[in-house]
């Protein structure tokens, strides 16, 4: 009996060497140690032995038994171990991988423009001024000298909702309704920047939305020549020292006089180019004194005050700074073209 035992403890022995998983394991673990097992079967057998045999054979079971045991769990636990550090790998974080780049975003490059051109005109000591994007009549047409039958009141080049509200066709209406808040006293000296709406068809220097900043300076004498010297400022601080401005007579129904406001080529200095189609001039601003009328109705004294006015469109400007040969660029969102625009 004793040698059967110690066959056994071989056997078993050789196959938790050889079990490859927990699987395996549990099978040694029922086949020998179970109660229909081998030891169990030898231990039963012990009322044959005689009473010497007895606990001998008994110890030797008992020692049998709990070597296979003792195998059996230290190679359970070895296999536990594995699992876990398996998960563990399988889960670890690799802290020295580099981090996915993110695209860092630009201003606009009609948002730069705007911001550019503020700063020079609030160095000159304007403010900015803003306003309703949606309209009344009043503020956008009859409050600038642009009556009932005006050509530029038809249903047809504006965004109507209703025959009072209107998309605003220019940001006036932003200089009209502060004058108002100023209840007739000077000075005022505001720009107002934002987007302006017409009923037309896009194309490359066109579009039916659009960026305008407009300015207004009423104060007592204020005279033509303070508009020329804010204007010949601003477009050497936008453009570059080396530019020059002229006036040509023109006409808008809010001002009196009017004028176009032309400044030298920047590409050929003068001598012509494709850039100001052979002229050495390129158009940018209008602007005028503002008319009496447009002071009066909104509670300034004419015989007082004077002021001027001037309006530009945003989209010009940048497109004339940056080359740009078509106004849908701005509007697309063709991140080739907004990435140009860094700030640097
Ligand atoms: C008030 C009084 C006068 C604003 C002015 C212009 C001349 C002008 C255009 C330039 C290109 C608009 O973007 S554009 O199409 N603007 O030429 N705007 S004077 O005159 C005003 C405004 C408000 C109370």
């Amino acid at each position: 009996m004793r040698e059967r035992l110690e066959e056994l403890r071989v056997e078993a022995l050789a196959k938790v060497a050889a079990a490859s998983d927990k699987k395996a394991l549990q099978e040694v673990r029922v086949a020998y140690l179970g109660k229909k097992g081998p030891i169990t079967e030898v231990l039963r057998g012990m009322g044959k032995l005689s009473a010497e045999e007895r606990p001998v054979i008994g110890q030797v079971a008992n020692e049998v038994r709990d070597a296979i045991k003792q195998e059996i769990d230290k190679k359970e636990q070895l296999f536990d171990d594995a699992e876990v550090e398996a998960k563990l790998a399988a889960e670890s974080i690799d802290v020295t991988l580099p981090g996915r780049p993110v695209q860092r975003g630009t201003k606009h490059p009609l948002t730069a423009v705007v911001e550019e051109v503020e700063d020079a005109f609030i160095g000159l000591g304007f403010t900015v001024a803003e306003g309703p994007e949606v309209e009344v009549d009043y503020y956008n047409f009859e409050a600038l000298n642009l009556p009932k039958d005006h050509p530029a009141r038809d249903m047809q080049d504006s965004f109507y909702f209703t025959e009072e509200l209107l998309l605003r066709t220019h940001t006036s209406p932003v200089q009209a309704r502060t004058m108002e808040k100023h209840k007739g006293k000077g000075p005022v000296k505001v720009i107002c920047p934002g987007k302006v709406f017409r009923r037309d068809d896009d194309d490359a220097t066109h579009s039916h939305q659009f960026m305008q900043i407009e300015g207004l300076f009423v104060d007592e004498k204020v005279r033509m020549s303070d508009l020329k010297g804010v204007l010949d400022s601003f477009v050497k601080s936008f453009f570059g020292t080396d530019r020059e401005i002229r006036l040509r007579p023109s006409y808008f129904p809010f001002t009196e006089p009017s004028v176009e406001v032309d400044v030298s080529c920047g590409m050929c200095h003068g001598k012509g180019c494709r850039v100001c189609k052979q002229t050495g001039w390129i158009e940018v601003l209008g602007a005028g004194m503002v008319h009496p009328r447009v002071l009066e109705m909104s509670g300034f004294d004419p015989k007082k005050y004077s002021g001027f006015a001037f309006g530009m469109g945003v989209e010009r400007l940048a497109m004339l700074k940056y080359d740009i040969d078509d106004i849908r660029h701005f509007y697309t969102n063709d991140m080739r073209f907004l990435a140009q625009f860094t700030g640097a």
